[in-house]
């Protein structure tokens, strides 16, 4: 049905004609004649693994499945059973879709090679499977969090191919499992919001084109490590405490971008003593996060670069991370007159 012969709203509760992701995607994917339709299956996968890890991470004490598992990550941390098992729940859905070329997760050392560009492989997906995952121990909101390049055939090497600038992303987005499942998306046409409806098991369209607020005083960061952030996070801290600023910190990523998404602010996580370029990772938790927020029209900087222009060098990269309302932005971009303001 088109647009214009939608049933008229009533006033405050219907906004739109219901959909639910997959006729989202359908209907997207009919803007670009030729399309093959390949896309569309990789933002299905996700949203396929979506509802398992949603269903997991809900039932996650009753089956007392959280727990560490003894092992390290890639980044020398314990990881938590539940991470294993999201890791596992994606790579298996998308490993059955005929176009993906490479896996890159958090969760494991290198990216998985799954077809050569002659086999089919046309595009690579790089997730969080379950960032924060400390937190659900205490039944705190986490997340998921991806991205989707395309598969350059003339590059080799797995990590080449997905060491690509956040601004070449086709896709981004992230699944909050909080009181409700959250699924965000960009395409590059701006935000959409889906929320998981159980009763029919799929995610309907909330928000169309969410735009985040341009100023909110409202920071979110881990204030414990002040002492060792760089001189400009030490002085916008100062500024905030003067200026009528609010501190909210979830400390968990997906959790704390989403609100400010929402209700505006800034979202920062800065260099630290012990994580001298940030805590967060480039490649699948910065660059989706930046594409999101800047696609709501804020704003997303490391310090001293736009976030989405830095060339990776590596899978696990870690990156400074400052982004949110475009108003917010600037007032910590104001604090760094030089580099080593922003960069221990
Ligand atoms: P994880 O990938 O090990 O779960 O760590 C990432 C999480 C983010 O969700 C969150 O923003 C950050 O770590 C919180 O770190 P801290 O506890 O240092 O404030
Ligand atoms: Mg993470």
């Amino acid at each position: 049905m088109s647009k214009a012969a939608s049933p008229a709203p009533r006033s405050g509760l219907v906004t739109d004609n219901l959909m639910s992701l997959q006729s989202f995607i359908l209907e997207e994917e009919a803007r670009y004649p030729g399309a093959t339709g390949e896309f569309s299956w990789i933002i299905s996968a996700i949203s396929l693994a979506a509802k398992i890890i949603a269903y997991k991470v809900r039932h996650v004490r009753l089956q007392s499945i959280v727990g560490s598992l003894g092992e390290l990550n890639p980044q020398g941390e314990v990881q938590i059973k539940m991470d294993v098992i999201a890791n596992e729940v994606i790579m298996r859905v998308l490993g059955a879709r005929p176009s993906i070329a490479v896996l890159g997760s958090e969760e494991d050392e290198e990216p998985a090679i799954l077809r050569r560009g002659s086999e089919g492989g046309k595009y690579c997906v790089l997730f969080d499977p379950l960032d924060g995952s400390s937190n659900l121990d205490t039944a705190v909101g986490v997340g998921t969090i991806f991205t989707v390049l395309r598969n350059d055939p003339s590059i080799p090497g797995a990590i080449e191919t997905v060491c690509q600038r956040g601004v070449d992303q086709v896709a981004a987005g992230y699944v909050l499992y909080g009181s409700s499942t959250v699924f965000v998306l960009t395409t590059g046409h701006g935000v959409h919001m889906f929320e998981l409806d159980a009763s029919v098991g799929s995610f309907m369209l909330v928000k169309r084109n969410l735009r985040m607020p341009r100023a909110n005083k409202v920071y979110s960061i881990n204030e414990a490590y002040r002492d060792g952030f760089p001189a400009g996070y030490r002085r916008y801290l100062d500024w905030t405490h003067s200026n009528g600023y609010s501190a909210r910190y979830i400390g968990s990523m997906v959790a704390d971008v989403h609100r400010t998404l929402i209700n505006g602010g800034v979202f920062l996580y800065p260099p630290t003593r012990k994580h001298a370029a940030g805590k967060l990772r480039l490649l699948y938790e910065a660059n989706p996060m930046s594409l999101l927020v800047e696609q709501a029209g804020g704003a997303s900087t490391n310090g001293t670069e736009r976030t989405l222009e830095v060339k990776p060098t590596e899978l696990h990269q870690r990156t400074p991370v400052v982004l949110g309302s475009v108003d917010e932005v600037k007032h910590v971009q104001a604090q760094f007159t030089t580099r080593a303001d922003a960069w221990p």
